[in-house]
Parts: C-alpha cells; sequence; structure tokens
C-alpha cells in the first residue's frame, strides 16, 4: 500500500487479538486519521489457527514467528496482544527495530520488565518511534467526561476514590487452569489483568497518583483441571489436574498524592458481576459515579447547587460533544466495550502522524505495575503499608 497509511502487524489473535484487530478495523471508518491503518499481518505460532483468524478478523497476510514481523517493510507498528510473559521480549525487540509499539496491559510481568521496556521506549522516542500501553478503559467516552469533570474542577479537591472490579468467570472450582491463572505466563492473577484497570482508571480520572497501599490477596480455588483447549475466557478441562499460582481477589486501600485515600478490589469471584467496573469519586464539590455495566451513564451529584433540589444526576454520555462520540451515532444510541479500542487506536495514530507522545507510556505502564507490586509486597508480609517505588 502506498500514500499515508499506518502498516500494522498483531501478535496474538485471542480475546484481546480480536478487539484490536475490531479497533483497526473500524478507526478509520469513523474517525478522521492522519494515517490510514493498514492490517497488514497476523502472527501466532499456529500456522492454520493464525491464517483462520487472519481471514476472520481481516488481515491480509499472517507469519508464525514474531521475529520475521519485525523485518516486514510493510508493518510499522507492532500491536503486542500476547500473554504478559512475552510482552517484553517482543515490545522490546520491536522497538529496537524501529517499530512503533502498542503493548496490551498489563506492561509487563515484573517491575523489571517494565523498567527495560520504558528504557527501550526511551532509546526509541528519541528516534521517532514511539509506544503506548493499552488501557482501554480510559476511551469510554464516560470515563474521559469524568476526567473532564475533575479538570474543570467540578468535583472540587479529591477526598474519596473507590474502585471494584467484579468479575464471576472462574467462580466454578472446575474452570480450567487457563494461562490468565498461572503466574509464569500472567505476572498475577485478578490484581494484574482487572487491578491494574481500576488503578490506571482512578489515577487517570484524578490526575493524580497513588503513593503506598496496603493489601491482601487470597487464592479461593487452589487447584484447577489442566486445559486441553482454550480460547479468550473459555476453556475445556482434562482430568489432570494443577495448581493455581496467583491470586483470585486482591483487596487494597492506598493514599493518593494529593491527599485522597482510595480503596480498590479487583475480583473474578463476584458471582453475578459479568464486568462491574465501578469508580466513584468524592470531592469537596461534588462526586462522580461510574459503573462500565452502564457504560454509556455517568453520575454526577454537584454540590454547590441548592441542597433541596440537588442530588445524583445520570448523564447519558451519548452527546455529540462527549469525548469520542461524535464520531458514532445520533445522540441516544450508545457504545459498547469495543469502542474503547478503537478510541485507543485513534488516538494512538493521531499521536503518531503529530509526533507527539501517546498516553497512556510505557512509563505509566511501569508505575501502575510498580503498585502492582506493591500490593504483591503488602499482602506477602501481612498488610504491611508499603509505598510506591518512585513516588514516596
Ligand atoms: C479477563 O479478565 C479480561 O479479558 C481482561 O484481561 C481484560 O483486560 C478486561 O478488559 C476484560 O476481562
Amino acid at each position: 500500500m502506498t500514500g499515508a497509511t499506518l502498516g500494522v502487524g498483531m501478535v496474538g489473535y485471542a480475546f484481546m487479538g480480536a478487539a484490536h484487530s475490531q479497533a483497526w478495523r473500524t478507526a478509520g471508518r469513523f474517525f478522521d486519521l492522519p494515517l490510514q491503518p493498514d492490517m497488514a499481518v497476523l502472527c501466532g505460532r499456529n500456522a492454520d489457527a493464525t491464517a483462520a483468524a487472519a481471514q476472520r478478523m481481516g488481515w491480509r497476510h499472517t507469519e508464525t514467528d514474531w521475529k520475521a514481523l519485525l523485518g516486514r517493510d510493510d508493518v510499522q507498528l507492532v500491536d503486542v496482544c500476547t500473554p504478559g510473559d512475552t510482552h517484553a521480549e517482543i515490545a522490546i525487540a520491536a522497538l529496537e527495530a524501529g517499530k512503533h509499539v502498542l503493548c496490551e496491559k498489563p506492561l509487563a510481568n515484573t517491575v523489571d520488565e517494565a523498567k527495560a521496556m520504558v528504557a527501550a521506549a526511551e532509546a526509541a522516542k528519541a528516534k521517532g518511534v514511539l509506544s503506548m500501553v493499552g488501557f482501554n478503559y480510559r476511551r469510554v467516552p464516560a470515563v474521559a467526561l469524568a476526567r473532564q469533570l475533575v479538570e474543570q474542577g467540578r468535583i472540587g479537591e479529591i477526598r474519596h476514590v473507590r474502585a471494584v472490579y467484579l468479575q464471576d468467570w472462574i467462580v466454578d472450582p472446575e474452570f480450567p487452569l487457563v494461562w490468565r491463572l498461572q503466574k509464569d505466563k500472567a505476572g498475577s492473577g485478578a490484581l494484574g489483568d482487572i487491578g491494574a484497570h481500576i488503578v490506571d482508571m482512578a489515577q487517570f480520572v484524578t490526575g493524580d497518583r497513588l503513593t503506598g497501599v496496603s493489601a491482601l490477596t487470597e487464592t479461593f480455588v487452589k487447584e484447577r483441571p489442566l486445559p486441553e483447549a482454550s480460547s479468550g475466557l473459555s476453556a475445556s478441562g482434562s482430568s489432570e489436574r494443577g495448581e493455581v499460582t496467583v491470586d483470585d481477589t486482591a483487596l487494597f486501600i492506598g493514599r493518593f498524592g494529593g491527599g485522597a485515600v482510595a480503596s480498590f478490589e479487583a475480583t473474578r469471584f463476584a458471582t453475578g458481576r459479568k464486568n462491574a467496573i465501578r469508580l466513584e469519586i468524592n470531592g469537596s464539590a461534588g462526586s462522580l459515579a461510574f459503573d462500565f455495566e452502564s457504560m454509556n451513564e455517568l453520575s454526577f451529584y454537584d454540590g454547590t447547587e441548592d441542597p433541596g433540589t440537588a442530588g445524583f444526576r445520570r448523564i447519558y454520555v451519548t452527546e455529540s460533544t462527549h469525548p469520542y462520540v461524535g464520531a458514532w451515532w445520533p445522540p441516544g444510541h450508545g457504545l459498547g466495550y469495543e469502542h474503547s479500542f478503537t478510541h485507543e487506536v485513534v488516538d494512538l495514530v493521531r499521536d503518531l502522524a503529530a509526533g507527539n507522545d501517546p498516553t497512556p507510556s510505557f512509563a505509566d505502564g511501569l508505575q501502575v505495575q510498580q503498585v502492582l507490586d506493591a500490593v504483591v509486597r503488602s499482602a506477602e508480609s501481612g498488610s504491611s503499608w508499603e509505598p510506591i517505588a518512585g513516588e514516596d
């Protein structure tokens, strides 16, 4: 392809790969972009499965070795959608090969890996090669609107941050030991997989950072059937069993640099809760509340109103003036999960074309990793107070 295109090579094609494929496919069709994404190459280890996924999701070519992807002239950006144990190796090599990188969250499985990724990102930036970590929920219009309201001072000085991420997809003890339940592949359990999202969201919306935490983690089901086959979040198990090496739930309290106190809870055992990402922020002049299960809504309490008629009001975040919404449907028609990934890609492409540093950066991803690390240290020591490296 010629002209203003951005050749994309994606590694991985399961749940996140499908979500990112949808984003690359729709971004330039709904948003005016300075570069048109070209879904050039899909990479996966199994040739037949990769070819089938490429055909289904609209990728033009396939590779079975990610190193071959890095040598291709039709790829200018590598999108890393693999389990966490391969993020660092692929992302660093891609940056060194002069490819921009979008890497799924959490950035890495350890702080050391994340630091190496930041070093590679800094070196690449000096040569105009940019990177972003994929915390997609920042780009849900209601969450982006919450950020705008905080920035405008509409809730005043922030006192409380309350964040939970509740799922229930492994509540059945016979659900197999998929990679997300293996520490060597995923780094941690609910903590890194979904706790990382609420740490990023809370810090993004408040514009502030956690300085310290005290935590508790638990693994309710210690052994599970080994998986025979798995795809995304579904799997079938064999008769053999293996040890669960990650947390099923992580709870922690924390302090923000600006003085707010916070509580966080990430669990995959909240029976009946499918993807309930809830964030409530109370400030000196008002409050905001969001729940992903009603993702087109934001609740806002304006404490400056007459107390006689003040109350939480539901903002239906579907106006063309709301963040990202104008590119989609007429007011009132609403968006879904996948749009957050499209918005991520839109912002990334615009930043690449303008030579701006995309956010969240790998350095932001490292900071979240340092929060996760502090949570683990605290939980292991029996809920000690742990400062966040670099923030104390
Ligand atoms: C599984 O818990 C998962 O797919 C996460 O890995 C994603 O990041 C989250 O958005 C949805 O749930």
